[in-house]
């Protein structure tokens, strides 16, 4: 079916003209895809799902239909240039084009990383955007893609959309597209597709700018002038032009403080995940002789991060309390916060530091989207996950290179050194030794029947002798929306021990195949106590008590996790 669309447009005389486009809107059947749920953050396949004939177009319809008002709205675009990332990017804004969007604005070569895609929405009061990326997976033709709906306060989609678009991927019978050409991503400027203004925008300029506008930029110039050496591993991801900038460019960092720099389809055969496998290099150059003062590395779409002092890795939760303990000597956060929010699994030790500033503490289920209603409440001004996220009330998604900054703006102000910002919080607030074990690949029954087992044995729990001693208490999270009272249920067993040492188990909402198992443990050691164990030493009875407590070995037939983070 074929259709016409036209378009009343002010002329520079005031005058009302009529332009009628010639582009044919096209209305193309599709039936329905079974596999369209998004997961903790989105829609994420591996590539060849994502090619099947309309599989992507009829995901995206799904997110148009279920996105009211979406008619003479802008929509923002952009991904973290993973294979199939610019294709998908022109099937998109020739949707948009056919379902009446009235402008879209796309990062030049289809460049976006996930914070600056939540700036533009929200800077150039877009209706929404589409952010094109499966985050730390691997990208190339074998490997992963995503795509990830975020609504107008810029962050991603909140459970109720995204059931809708679930449930509209279950009843799609047809898409809208427009017979037009590709447009030229790298060429910055506006163009005309039918009807609908698509500007392709410089990806990076908004989002340094909100950097400088956040922290003290004059001071980290002056700290890396000082002789300070910093190091940040882009991992051939999305925030390799925006560290170049920012680092190197802004704060006078010398060429070469940025590494793996240039955004590559398959992230040069790695995975873009920072954590201590795949940002081994990092670990590896942090921990020997002549290392730098200070490394960081971010993902595949660049909100994650990674802190490494020299010497000093620093777990994401603990991050998280030091940079809610400081944020006041940033100019953004000078004036205090207003509340600290952390997913369920992420340690409590940022509990312990907003009991001291006498602000609130939420704990949510694991994924940024359940922090926007507490961000736009004014509830809380910094979130951080044990996954590697940390971010504030300045976007709505977790920031890689944020991070980096706030942490660098911290050690200006305090001239103290990563390993001696570590150690004196402990000695205020006591320590939370923490990992996480990830079970990878599993078969999906497997992972099931685990959490069943779990389930079923919860009320027995308590009381139960351990490793780690006997058990308090356990649950199955739930968590209630303050805000809007929306309930989400099954979040996670969490099996807590005396003092607040806990097991957390749940399966990953992020992977493409099989099942992930994680399991996230947490022991406490209050100020005054053992504070510079190694950590594994410390959480080896809680270990213990994992495997007793959930048969990890019975069900997943694996003896040892895939990955220690
Ligand atoms: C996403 C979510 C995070 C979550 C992480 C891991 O991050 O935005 O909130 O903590 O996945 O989720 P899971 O444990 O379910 O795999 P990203 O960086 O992948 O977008």
């Amino acid at each position: 079916m074929h259709g016409t669309r036209s378009l009343a447009l002010q002329t520079k005389q005031g005058s009302l003209a009529k332009v009628i486009t010639t582009a044919p809107i096209l209305t193309v059947p599709t039936t329905p895809f079974t596999d369209q749920k998004p997961g903790t953050s989105g829609l994420r396949k591996k590539v060849r799902v994502f090619q099947q004939a309309g599989y992507a177009e009829s995901f995206i319809q799904s997110v148009f239909d279920a996105v009211p008002g979406h008619e003479g709205a802008t929509l923002v675009i952009g991904g973290d240039g993973r294979y199939l990332n610019r294709e998908v990017i022109q099937v998109a804004i020739r949707m948009a084009a056919a379902n009446g969007f009235a402008k879209v604005l796309v990062g030049q070569g289809g460049i976006l990383s996930t914070p600056a895609a939540s700036h533009a929405i929200r800077k150039y009061g877009a209706i929404g955007g589409l952010v094109l990326s499966a985050s730390h997976n691997p990208g190339g033709p074998n490997e992963d893609f995503g795509i990830k709906y975020n609504v107008s306060n810029g962050g991603p989609a909140p459970e109720p959309v995204t059931e809708a678009i679930h449930a509209r991927t279950l009843e799609i019978a047809q898409y809208r597209t427009i017979d037009a050409p590709d447009i030229d991503l790298d060429r910055l400027g506006s163009t005309q597709v039918g009807a609908m203004a698509v500007e392709v925008i410089d990806p990076v300029a908004d989002y340094a700018e909100l950097m400088e506008s956040l922290f003290d930029f004059p001071a980290i110039r002056a700290l890396l002038a000082s002789g300070f050496t910093l190091s940040f591993d882009a991992m051939s991801a999305v925030t390799g032009p925006y560290a170049h900038e920012i680092f190197e460019t802004r704060l006078g960092a010398p060429v070469g403080t940025v590494v793996n720099g240039t955004p590559l389809p398959d992230f040069g055969h790695h995975h873009p995940d920072p954590n201590l496998v795949h940002a081994r290099d990092l670990y590896e150059r942090m921990m020997g002789p002549g290392a730098p003062d200070f490394g960081a590395a971010s993902d595949g779409d660049g909100d994650r991060n990674l802190i490494i002092g020299r010497g000093q890795y620093v777990t994401p939760s603990d991050s998280l309390a030091v940079l809610a303990a400081n944020a006041h000597l940033a100019p953004a956060y000078a004036g205090g916060l207003k509340g600290i929010a952390r997913s369920m699994p992420t340690s409590g030790a940022a509990d312990r530091v907003a009991a001291a500033l006498g602000i609130p503490l939420y704990e949510t289920p694991t994924g940024w989207k359940f922090f926007g209603n507490l961000l736009d409440a004014g509830m809380a001004t910094i979130c951080g996950e044990e996954s590697a996220g940390t971010g504030s009330d300045h976007v709505r998604e977790k920031d890689g290179i944020w991070a980096v900054l706030l942490w660098l703006n911290v050690l200006a102000a305090r001239r103290l050194s990563v390993a001696a910002v570590m150690a004196d919080h402990w000695a205020q607030y006591g320590r939370n030794y923490y990992a996480r074990h990830d079970y990878e690949g599993i078969a999906t029954p497997a992972g099931d029947a685990l959490m069943a087992h779990l389930r079923e044995s919860l009320s027995a729990l308590p009381g139960t002798q351990t490793a780690a001693g006997t058990v308090e208490a356990a649950d199955d999270f739930a968590y209630t929306d303050p805000t809007d009272g929306s309930v989400s249920a099954r979040q996670g067993i969490r099996v807590l021990f005396a003092g607040g040492s806990r097991v957390v188990f749940r399966l990953s909402g992020t992977g493409t195949e099989g099942a992930t198992l994680r399991v996230y443990i947490e022991a406490c050691e209050p100020a005054g106590g053992n504070l510079t164990q190694p950590a594994a030493e410390a959480l080896a009875p809680l270990v213990a008590a994992a495997e007793q407590l959930a048969r990890i070995a019975h069900f997943t037939g694996m003896d040892a996790p895939t990955v220690i983070t």
